[in-house]
């Protein structure tokens, strides 16, 4: 059975989650004023990521204020975030720091995030340059890589995923590698005790069967 990875975007209302999300599935860029109710999901399954297969749920959670519980429910399990906010908005990035805190608080703390500014087909008051230096400013635990996108024009839309995807693979094959190791420590025993050998062909050095 493949591994799940689970990604959520958030970010403000309107801040171009759904068209990101649209953008990767390869769906043609439609202008729209709709916003999302509670959230979206969309599921990808047997995708080869780094040699293993996956299947990936993405969770398009509603910018609005309203639905922030809903939200904090999406985050549940995630390994990846993908924190959008809109390069065409000035204000748009003075929301970022609020969110990581939200993240931090209601987030497992190995999930990865990634701060993708969008729109960036549209006049722009920002540069990358100045958007990195500002990133390094921020409170967080986290290192924040950065991505400009346009679901208009798919600019940086496939390396956001292909690096979303990357990052929680790895976090996620770490997550499992650690527990396995938690797993084969039988509580209280001494590392130097000789174990029972095992019949079983397959799990030969194994300390549980
Ligand atoms: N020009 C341009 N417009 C965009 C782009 N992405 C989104 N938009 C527009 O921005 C508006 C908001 O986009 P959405 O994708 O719905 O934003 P959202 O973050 O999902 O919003 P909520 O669901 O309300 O939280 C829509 O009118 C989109 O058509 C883009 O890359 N370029
Ligand atoms: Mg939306």
């Amino acid at each position: 059975m493949n591994e799940t990875l689970k990604l959520v975007l958030v970010g403000q209302i309107g801040a171009g989650k759904t068209s990101l999300l649209q953008s990767h599935r390869q769906q043609e860029f439609i202008s729209h004023n709709v916003s999302t109710i509670a959230v979206d999901f969309q599921g990808f399954k047997n995708v080869l990521i780094n040699g293993k297969l996956f299947d990936i749920s993405i969770w398009d959670t509603a910018g609005q204020e309203k639905f922030r519980s809903i939200t904090r429910m999406s985050l549940q399990n995630a390994n990846v975030s993908i924190l959008c906010f809109d390069l065409s908005d000035p204000d748009s990035f003075r929301h970022i720091q609020g969110w990581l805190d939200f993240l931090q608080v209601n987030c497992q703390p190995d999930m990865g995030i990634i701060i993708v500014g969008t729109k960036m087909d549209l006049p722009t008051f920002y540069n990358k340059e100045d958007l990195q230096k500002f990133l390094q400013t921020l409170n967080t635990q986290q290192q924040l890589k950065l991505f400009l996108t346009s679901a208009k024009t798919k600019e940086g839309v496939q390396d956001t995923f292909q690096y979303a995807y990357e990052l929680g693979a790895n976090i996620k094959i770490k997550a499992l590698k650690m527990n396995k190791s938690t797993l084969l420590v039988p509580p209280g025993e001494p590392s130097t005790q000789t174990h029972k050998k095992s019949t079983n062909k397959y799990f030969n050095s194994c300390y549980c069967c």
